[in-house]
């Protein structure tokens, strides 16, 4: 067995790999006998499961011994669920959910005070969502790379983003802006992680008001945010994000650009045709008056140019964020547009930065513009003409490099480290790697099924990994188990640097649908093992002001507020006994004065709603009101130590 750099096998032989399964140790002269000798363990045991050669390739591929760490992980979007999905690579093991626009339990993430605060970040017009549609997970990156730093992700319903920072794989920070009502260009990072860009999906009035919809030309519009990332802090700066108005075409996913193009961002749409459905009212549906024109628009902006136009301050201000508005944009020439074929899904711009690839959904080609073309056009103002809202059409056959036939309903793009791109293709449910140089589809491979996005290693940065790819499948049919009519999506990894590409692992995934998902070398990742020192608040990331260290546990009473500090340490929560009036507001204060490696403890109140994950060091408040009379046991919800179950107290509520 042959690693190459980045640990994915090149290519397999399976005598080669028999031999070495059957004879670990062997020298090479007995290797050679071995790999013909008739029956060995190895071969019984793939009689015996009715494994082919090929199936134990993958097995080989990606099994991971008990201790052994996988080279990726790969951040998904858990899609409805509204967490994302940590997974190692090759190993396709789920290594964590993140709670991130829904509570999670485990993490005790919405359920304690510092957790609330998260949350109610995101509210929207006074209201807490406790859901969220994520879809494009972002990993910071630093010169266009992957820092292992930060991941950004979106939720498409609700318009938000969210800052989970990974020294500790915690949510910070959830923003959003009633500017716009739903979002699908996010998030994407710029390559020194300046903005998170966030553009709308579903035209609406900016801001969030009523328009009659037979308006809809005039009143409703896209608009795309730039949120500043302050990274000192690891926070969103709201006072530097601004935002540009855009047309109400539907846009859809974008990308920064790099390298070559960096400083621009790209933004497919679909709907120019500006359909609005209404069937009962004798209108065209929304699918098919959106699918009329045979272009929609790739939407170019100079987002350097348009941070000096928001730094002169020629903007408005809706909803709280600095607007530039699209008579601002087209004065400032900010935004061109340029064909592309039709109902466009995914623009994914090139390692190098120099070319973009767009898919439509209903054409069967990739796409390439080049980004040198495109700038010539812009600064030679070569249009073709101006869209109704006077943005700059620029000509698309001068805009492009070529075409690939890819096949039937084209959508995602990534890249390896050969040159090569691979599409994802919906309709015919493949993966097609093919050249970027000589734009020829090179071979398929077949996914099960529908695929929607594919992750290469790395495959969003200046310098693609190649060897793994995961195809983040829709629908999953036949392929496990039957759990009723609900099913998993599935997961699959593929060796792309076998050739032919090699499918090797299914992982169904039983948690909303992933839409997309980024992997990094694991060994970018360097996350704390316990908090330091014991008391520290993962909201703030500073020591919290509550923290209780041992000795100075105590309750104190103000009023009808009680306040409880306390500590955790294997096997007892100090003080274990707490008494409270009905009526009373109860605030807990809970230090895990631990510093032991994987010293968790849970702590909940049962019938008050109360839970919460204590890991090492640290500190977390839980405010309720104490509203029914009654003795509630507490306990630790982790099974910490042989005494686990010992470490209980009671809250007793005497009636008032
Ligand atoms: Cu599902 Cu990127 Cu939201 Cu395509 S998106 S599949
Ligand atoms: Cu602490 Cu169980």
């Amino acid at each position: 067995m042959k690693f190459n750099r980045i640990g994915a096998l090149s290519a397999p032989s399976i005598g080669v790999l028999l031999a070495a399964m059957a004879c670990i140790g062997c020298g090479p002269q007995q290797t050679a006998q071995v790999s013909q000798a008739p029956a060995s363990s190895t071969a019984d045991l793939m009689k015996q499961r009715g494994l082919n050669e090929a199936d134990v390739s993958a097995a080989l591929q990606t099994y991971t011994p008990t201790g052994k760490k996988d080279t990726y992980l790969t951040f998904a979007s858990g899609g409805h669920g509204g967490n994302m999905i940590v997974i190692g690579v090759p190993s396709m093991r789920i290594l964590k959910y993140v709670g991130v626009f829904t509570p999670e339990p485990w993490q005790g993430y919405g359920y304690g005070d510092q957790s609330n605060a998260v949350l109610e970040g995101g509210s929207r017009f006074g209201k807490e969502m406790t859901w969220g549609d994520m879809h494009h997970p972002a990993l910071s990156e630093t010169n266009g790379e992957f820092d292992g730093k930060f991941v950004f992700v979106n939720d498409k319903a609700n318009a938000r983003i969210a800052v989970v920072d990974l020294h500790d794989f915690v949510t910070k920070e959830i923003v959003t802006s009633t500017l716009i009502q739903s979002d699908h260009g996010a998030t994407f990072v710029t390559p020194n992680t300046e903005y998170v860009v966030e553009s709308s999906q579903y035209p609406a009035p900016l801001g969030g008001g009523y328009a009659p919809i037979e308006e809809y030309q005039d009143k409703y519009r896209g608009a795309v945010i730039f949120w500043k990332f302050d990274r000192e802090k690891g926070r969103i700066d709201r006072a530097k994000s601004f935002a540009m108005e855009l047309p109400p075409y539907m846009q859809d996913l974008a990308d920064a650009g790099k390298l070559a193009s960096e400083g621009w961002v790209f933004i497919n749409s679909f709907n120019t045709e500006m359909s609005w459905g209404g069937t009962m009212e004798g209108n065209p549906p929304m699918e098919s008056g959106a699918s009329q024109n045979d272009m929609d628009y790739l939407h170019i902006i100079d987002l350097k140019k348009a941070e000096a136009v928001r730094n002169a301050g020629k903007t408005t201000k809706i909803a709280g964020m600095d607007v530039i508005s699209l008579e601002t944009t087209n004065a400032e020439g900010l935004l061109h547009l340029v064909g592309e074929p039709k109902s466009p899904h995914g623009v994914d711009v090139t390692p190098d930065g120099k070319e973009l690839v767009v898919s439509g959904k209903l054409d069967t080609h990739a796409t390439v513009y080049s980004f040198e073309k495109l700038k010539g056009l812009i600064d030679a103002k070569k249009y073709e003409g101006k869209d109704q809202y006077g943005v700059p059409i620029l000509p698309f056959a001068d805009s492009i490099r070529g075409q690939v036939e890819i096949g039937l309903g084209p959508l995602h793009t990534q890249y390896d480290d050969k040159g090569n791109a691979y599409t994802s293709v919906f309709i015919e449910s493949t993966v097609a790697k093919w050249s970027l140089k000589d734009l020829k589809v090179l071979e398929k491979v077949k996914v099960h099924y529908n695929v929607g996005h594919i992750v290469a290693a790395e495959g969003d940065t200046v310098s693609p990994d190649g060897g793994y790819l995961i195809a983040m499948n829709k629908w999953a049919l036949d392929r496990f188990s039957k759990v009723g009519p609900l099913l998993p999506q599935n997961f699959q990894l593929i060796n792309i640097n076998s050739e032919p590409m090699q499918l090797i692992y299914d992982m169904p995934l039983p948690l909303g649908e992933p839409h997309y998902a980024q992997m990094i070398k694991a060994d970018k990742l360097d996350p704390v093992d316990v908090y330091k020192p014991a008391g520290y608040d993962v909201v703030t990331d500073e020591p919290n002001p509550n923290a209780v260290t041992a000795g100075k546990e105590r309750i104190e009473r103000e009023g009808k507020d009680v306040h409880v500090y306390m500590t955790s340490v294997r096997s007892h929560f100090t003080p274990d006994i707490v008494r409270v009036k009905k009526g009373d507001t109860v605030h807990l204060h809970i230090t895990n004065v631990e510093q032991a490696h994987d010293a968790t403890h849970g702590f909940t109140v049962g019938s008050y709603n109360v839970h919460s994950s204590l890991e090492p060091g640290k500190h977390v408040d839980i405010t309720f009101t104490a509203d029914r009379e009654g003795t509630f046991p507490f306990y630790c919800t982790e099974f910490c130590s042989a005494l686990h179950l010992e470490m209980a107290g009671y809250l007793l509520v005497e009636p008032s």
